[in-house]
């Protein structure tokens, strides 16, 4: 493999080419594509942390090809005293940390309002693929806002994506972007170089991306350039058009997305086929405070039980349970995770027109036959 730029050019992949959206490879094992974006097959899995070649990727545009030796992260503003510019080598240098934690787009099971609620909506229609969790390393936000002199009186960091601007419709929205409160940003909210021990791969935010715990994806913003920090509210149209909840049960202007829903999927593929006999299934469930109290699943749509867990818990809970199927044909399988508040996920969601947060319990199709010996 070649290096250039920061990024691993692979073999046959001509240099003077222009890139795909993804610059990753794809192979339908571990993939289905979306148009810009690449969802996750729950068949793909393995351990506790999703490896960098099998994270589902959601992009606007394209991964861009960033220089790490020339890029620059710009901190300016008015709630800041002393603007500042990082390079690369900069922030690396400051202390460090690693978090473990979930990055989930607020379309994530968006689908799942057609086929089970036979409602129409706009989007990506991903299953439940556009979830992962990985081990981020890099520099708390905070620690950068402080560098910068934040002051008492700021209310919102606006990062800024080195991405193509995203023109829909004939019109231009500029630079992916999205506010996010100082309170967040200051919480837990990390600028991230590292993905799994590695660095950023390209197409999840070479040279460095944020990660915001327990928030819609968009809030992780990609190949950060740019933090604008101000004393007065920033808005974007990735928080006044996109990323809000506008249906029937919302009001006109609708309601911001912020933090995510809890969901459970099996690690299965969909309409899988399934031996007859004494069997175990497994999956995970996720909430946004990072903490499911239980899951319980049901293979005929009214007896549960409940599944036992098989990791710590940690960003995700994996769990199983027995299936024994006494005859062949469809079943549908429901796992129902109750979160740390002890809210269990619902039968149904509220419709809202751009499908974010599908929280409801899916109903996942298999086919169960007598092996052929
Ligand atoms: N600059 C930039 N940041 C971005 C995006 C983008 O298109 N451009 N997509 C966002 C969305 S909608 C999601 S869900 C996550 C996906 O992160 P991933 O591609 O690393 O999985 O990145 C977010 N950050
Ligand atoms: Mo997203």
């Amino acid at each position: 493999m070649l290096a250039t730029a920061g990024v691993a050019l692979m073999p046959g992949r001509a240099l003077a080419a222009e890139p795909g959206p993804i610059v990753k490879p794809l192979p339908p094992e571990y993939f289905t594509v979306h148009g810009t974006n690449a969802e996750m097959k729950w068949t793909a899995l393995s351990g506790h942390v999703i490896p960098n070649d099998r994270f589902f990727v959601r992009n606007h545009t394209r991964t861009p090809v960033i220089d790490a030796a020339t890029w620059r992260l710009r901190v300016h503003g008015n709630g800041v005293r002393r603007p500042l510019e990082l390079t690369y080598r900069d922030l690396r240098a400051l202390p460090s940390c690693t978090v473990e934690t979930v990055i989930e787009c607020a379309g994530n099971g968006r689908s799942f309002y057609t086929s089970q609620q036979g409602q129409a909506v706009a989007g990506t229609p991903w299953k439940l693929g556009a979830v992962g969790l990985a081990r981020w390393r890099g520099v708390r936000l905070s620690t950068v806002l402080r560098l910068a002199g934040l002051r008492h009186d700021a209310v919102d960091v606006l990062p800024v994506g080195l991405d193509p601007e995203y023109v829909t419709g004939g019109v231009n929205l500029g630079r992916v972007r999205r506010p996010l409160p100082v309170e967040k940003a200051l919480d837990d909210t990390l600028i991230a170089y590292e993905m799994n021990g590695e660095p950023l791969p390209p197409d999840h935010g070479f040279p460095a991306r944020l990660v915001v715990p327990g928030w819609i994806g968009i809030a992780s913003i990609k190949w950060l350039g740019e933090l604008e920090v101000a004393t007065t509210a920033l808005d974007s149209p990735w928080d006044t058009q996109y990323y809000r909840m506008v249906g029937p049960t919302y009001p006109a202007e609708g309601t911001l997305v912020t933090t995510q829903v809890t969901k459970s999927a099996f690690e299965l593929a969909w309409g899988a086929t399934l031996p007859l006999g004494r069997q175990v299934l497994t999956g995970r469930s996720w909430s946004p405070d990072g903490r499911v109290r239980r899951v319980d699943v049901s293979t005929d749509g009214t007896t549960w039980r409940r599944a036992v867990p098989t990791s710590s818990g940690h960003g995700w809970l994996q769990w199983q349970v027995p299936f024994h199927p006494a005859a062949p044909g469809q079943y549908e399988l429901r796992a129902r995770a109750t979160d740390s508040r002890g809210v269990a996920q619902p039968d149904v969601s509220p419709l809202n027109t751009q499908g974010y947060l599908f929280g409801a319990v899916v109903r996942h199709p298999v086919n169960v036959v007598q092996p052929s010996d």
